[in-house]
């Protein structure tokens, strides 16, 4: 296993700018050919700056299912190069490039897609390729077994409009290096099928603390605090999403924006809480994650949280809940990982007098999901511990908010506590984001108050007691394996 240290991120913001300044290209390969029995349609997207690109691939299975499949393309161009790559293993000989699936996606269902991509290198042009095999068998987009007809012109899918995207991360960020995460046993893994930690911070509710969230403080987050995670946590109550879906879904896509142009992972939190029945909000949970997943579907640093702390309703509820909800989201973004709410606040069972054991005998029927978390370090101490750490053995668990300070968001950090849970969750690697990255007048915000208003995020001037204790904990360098 090689590590890498996190190194300061000014290589990549100036990649950032100069691909912001030079050609982005997209490229959906049409239908070239008629086929017969099996086959595939490929979507080919680039993001290109000067001598670099980035480069997303969706392969649909339009044959019988396959166990294992070699994706193969040729370059047009002499100089592109294949870098690093994610989701499949790659290689290139002259300007053929095979890449081969890993582990966790090499089941295609008849209908299936899965998506892989590189980044690689280019000198005179950056031509799509235009001819792809999966299997040895030419990728030629929409035909169906039943409409075999060698002299067809049937056009290949519809090309798919990506969202406006800011360049794609390169370089020594959390999301260059690790890539699209996927759930591998019982833990959070990239790509190369390896396990990591994410370590950042939760916003407060977007519908009150908006203005926290900006370039000069998510850049504090991404280069001073070195965070590899930002949690939207956009609340549905509270005069939040259901008083104006559109705009608070924009809200959150353009933090999703943000939060990529940084080089870190977006946790999108439907951020339910009162009423603790998810069911009560399974139509605007629809709506959203619809819309979201639509729109970022391309992106490898999306994360989804499909409910914040259910409370008051037992896991089968939950449990039907999500498996509402996760297919909407796959029918758009079929890699992504979801985060599923747990019983008694996102306790595990244990706040409502249960444990995970209801979870293990009756898990959400799903692939590539983890189960939610949540702690408050002066309120919840060694029997919390000590089951999260019983339920990490047998289960995805990603602590998706938690507090230093007790479960009001409010109080004294207990430094003692807080450094127990955090040595636990390091051990474990189970990643984590702190409640929160604003200035709230009160004792779990990271910012005293007013300091968004004033505009300066960096450094420990601003910060309160749980804000130092934070930034000091998320500093620490990153060891991701790369291999
Ligand atoms: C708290 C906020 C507080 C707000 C309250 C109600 O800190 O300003 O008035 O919500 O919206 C959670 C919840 C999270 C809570 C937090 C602290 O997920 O929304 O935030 N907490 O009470 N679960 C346990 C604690």
């Amino acid at each position: 296993m090689t590590t890498i240290p996190r190194p300061s991120r000014r290589h990549l913001l100036l990649a950032g700018t100069v691909g912001a300044l030079t050609l982005a290209s997209t490229a959906v390969l049409p239908a070239v050919n008629a086929s017969a029995a099996s086959g595939c349609a490929v979507t080919y997207t680039t993001s290109s700056w000067q001598g670099g690109f980035s480069a997303n691939i969706t392969i649909k299975n339009l044959g019988d299912a396959v166990n294992g499949w070699t994706l193969g393309f040729g370059f047009p161009d002499a100089g592109q190069r294949v870098g690093q790559g994610w989701s499949a293993t790659w290689q290139q000989s002259g300007n053929a490039v095979t890449a081969r699936n890993v582990d966790w996606n090499g089941s295609l269902p008849s209908g299936g897609t899965t998506s892989i991509g590189f980044n690689g290198t280019w000198t005179t042009a950056n031509p799509a390729p235009t001819a792809f095999t999966l299997n040895g068998v030419a990728c030629t987009g929409g035909t169906t077994p039943t409409t075999p007809s060698p002299t067809s012109t049937t056009p290949g899918p519809p090309p798919t409009t990506p969202p406006p995207t800011t360049p794609p991360p390169t370089g020594t960020t959390p999301v260059a290096i690790n890539g699209q995460l996927h759930v591998c046993g019982t833990k959070l893994c990239n790509r190369y099928d390896r396990a990591i930690q994410l370590r950042g911070m939760s916003t407060h509710g977007l519908q009150w603390f908006g203005a926290c969230y900006n370039d000069a403080s998510l850049d504090a987050l991404a280069n001073d605090w070195q965070a590899d995670l930002l949690r939207i946590s956009m609340y549905v109550q509270e005069q939040g999403y259901e008083t104006n879906p559109t705009a608070f879904t924009n809200q959150v896509n353009a933090l999703v924006d943000k939060a990529e142009a940084r080089g870190m992972y977006a946790l999108v939190d439907f951020h339910t809480l009162t009423p603790g029945d998810p069911m009560y909000n399974l139509e605007r949970a629809k709506t959203f994650f619809a819309a979201v997943s639509a729109r970022n579907a391309s992106k490898t640093n999306v994360i989804y949280e499909i409910t914040n702390e259910p409370n008051g309703v037992g896991w089968s509820t939950i449990k039907n809940y999500a498996e509402q909800v996760i297919p909407v989201i796959r029918a758009n973004d079929p890699d992504a990982v979801v985060i599923v709410g747990t019983r008694g606040w996102s306790s595990l069972g244990v706040s409502e007098g249960g444990n995970s054991d209801e979870i293990v005998n009756n898990p959400v029927n799903a692939s590539n999901i983890m189960y939610t978390f949540h702690f408050y370090a002066a309120s919840h101490k060694d029997n919390y511990r000590a089951e999260l750490e019983r339920a990490a053995g047998r289960l995805p668990v990603f602590v998706t908010e938690f507090g230093t300070v007790s479960y009001t968001g409010d109080g004294a950090v207990d430094s003692a506590s807080s450094t127990a849970w955090l040595d636990l969750l390091d051990r474990l690697k189970i990643s984590y984001a702190n409640w929160t990255y604003s200035d709230a007048a009160e004792g779990s915000a990271a910012f005293r108050p007013g300091t968004c208003a004033g505009g300066t995020y960096a450094g420990t001037s601003v910060l309160t007691a749980s804000g130092t204790f934070m930034r000091n904990r998320i500093r620490t360098p990153d060891t991701f394996p790369t291999s």
